[in-house]
């Protein structure tokens, strides 16, 4: 076994060849050109924390370099690269920054752990002369941050960004309204008929947080995204070819908006705040022209901070919307969202609507046939979200500290999230936009807790969105997983110690397994 047996995620093709291996010296250059340079950059910020070598970035290359290379040869898709390691370099070839991107983070996988780490140990830096070729089965490989119920700051969402793409996960989908709070400032336009008070979704939306007692601490997170807050997190994305999509939850989960917007009550009264995790009680009022009034202004000022192609606009749980009104609000928001330039993405409860050319459905819960109906009838793609296998606010297990435990079929570990396939229900992979794996915040306070339920979990997703089933078997996975554990202790990263696993390495703070609301590290819980 060396490094190539331990990819993750696993690529298509790994050939070791013969002759000697690669060995990165202190010497050794970065060679990039032009378009290359910015991830030529982050290749060598990476090693020269591990290594402490100067790696400088130049245009020529002589023996003993990592050379990078745009090239318009090789045609696995935009974000497929090869990699080639022997004795005289390492050779890393893409047709646009992502695959090679992508590649660095292959890369990095293929040199000793210890790279990961800022000790400087004594090692030397050795890679197994190799070649890969390699591209993912999906476009979408996602992650979604629930800010809503409890809120991450900028930073936070940044470092969790930095652990998500060493596994080629390339989506971040912020679910920025729920019930509980409204986290994205919208600015009080000129045209606005009806006087809506936006300025109030964050001023008093944005200081609203969920509230459950068996949370460290029970009380969510205040706070919002000015607009600029949100191209920030969109611009640092990007640089690691992440892509951001937005959803406003609509028409239900909206008491965060009718709390803020008298004018979207039927009464002319606004709600309470609320903090309960209840789901499924407030609705937008189908009659109310303010309603879509409100509905424009927001998707619209969202489009045109939104650098990706996609809006979310919700879709789920609206129970306590009449069919018919509900049929006729989200018939018109999928209108107003596509009138914006983009493409609008919904919870799979959505496609009980005429759907706008090349929509895109979340599949989440419940009835499988509308979606593969709209696919077949209306072009829509997929993005699957199976709550049983791809759910990180799941509990591992019913003695979990935190996250929840709705799901049937649960508890779920890193198995349950690995041992399935996208492709299902008839639905073919060309339907398929990929694979998401939500981390709503019912009971989760900041980024260690969050990264608690998301690793390895998102490990596994990670794998399912990008490699192809022929490559994969969980029984080698998770013999993978463990050699894992110390690239992600060196990082600072926090998992769940998986009991089935063999780790490599402990944690850097494995959440006590029968932690308390008092003998946590957050000190008692406030009722
Ligand atoms: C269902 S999944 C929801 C969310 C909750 C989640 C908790 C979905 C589209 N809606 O509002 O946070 O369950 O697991």
């Amino acid at each position: 076994m060396n490094t190539t047996d331990n990819l993750i995620p696993r690529p298509s093709h790994v050939a070791l060849l013969d002759g000697p291996a690669f060995t990165l010296g202190s010497t050794a250059r970065i060679t990039a050109s032009d378009s290359a340079v910015a991830v030529a950059q982050q290749l060598a910020s990476l090693l020269r924390r591990g290594t402490g070598y100067e790696l400088p970035i130049v245009e020529d290359t002589r023996p003993g370099d990592i050379s990078l290379e745009l090239t318009d040869t090789f045609d696995g898709g935009p974000e497929a690269y090869v990699l080639t390691a022997g004795e005289d370099e390492v050779r890393l070839t893409a047709s646009t920054g992502a695959g090679l991107f992508n590649g660095v983070q292959t890369l990095r996988q293929l040199f000793p752990a210890a790279v990961e780490g800022a000790d400087r140990s004594d090692n030397t830096w050795v890679i197994p002369a190799v070649e890969i070729a390699d591209a993912p089965r999906f476009a979408y490989r996602g992650l979604m941050l629930d800010v809503a119920r409890s809120f991450f700051t900028v930073e936070e969402v940044k470092a969790q960004i930095d652990v998500m793409t060493q596994f080629k996960l390339n989506a971040l989908h912020l679910h920025l309204t729920d019930d509980q709070a409204w986290r994205i400032e919208i600015h009080e336009p000129e045209h606005n008929p009806s006087g809506l008070p936006y300025a109030q979704l964050t001023a008093l939306g944005g200081q609203g947080a969920v509230e459950v007692p068996t949370a460290v601490p029970a009380r969510g997170r205040q706070g919002f995204y000015t607009q600029q807050d949100f191209r920030d997190i969109q611009a640092y994305a990007a640089t690691k070819n992440v892509l951001v999509i937005p959803e406003i939850d609509l028409p239900g989960h909206v008491n965060a908006a009718l709390a803020s917007i008298p004018q979207l009550n039927p009464d002319g009264a606004a709600k309470p705040m609320s903090t309960t995790a209840e789901v499924g009680w407030s609705t937008l009022t189908a009659d109310l022209p303010a309603t879509y009034e409100f509905v424009r202004e927001v998707l619209g000022q969202l489009a045109a901070i939104t650098v990706g192609p996609y809006l979310h606009i919700g879709g789920d749980e609206a129970k306590v919307t009449e069919h018919d009104d509900y049929v006729a609000m989200v018939q018109q928001f999928v209108q107003i969202g596509a009138d914006t330039g983009k493409t609008v993405v919904g919870w799979n409860e959505f496609a009980a609507v005429e759907l706008p050319e090349g929509a895109v459905i979340q599949y989440w819960h419940g009835d499988f046939a509308p979606v593969v109906q709209q696919a077949e009838q209306s072009g829509a793609t997929v993005i699957m979200s199976p709550a049983a296998n791809t759910y990180l606010d799941q509990k591992y297990a019913s003695d979990s500290p935190i996250g929840l435990e709705w799901v049937e079929g649960g508890p779920f570990t890193w198995s349950e999230y690995y041992n399935w396939d996208p492709a299902q229900g008839g639905l073919k992979d060309q339907q398929i936009l990929g694979v998401e794996g939500p981390l709503w915040t019912e009971t989760v306070r900041d980024n260690e807790q969050a990264q608690w339920l998301l690793y390895p979990r998102a490990v596994s997703l990670a794998e399912v969105a990008w490699s192809g089933q022929e490559v994969r078997n969980a029984g080698d996975f998770r013999r993978r997983l463990g050699a894992m554990g110390e690239r992600l202790a060196k990082q600072g990263v926090v998992f769940q110690e998986a009991p089935d696993v063999e780790w490599s390495a402990n944690s850097t703070w494995p959440f006590p397994e029968t932690a308390t609301s008092s003998d946590s590290k957050y000190g008692t819980i406030e009722a």
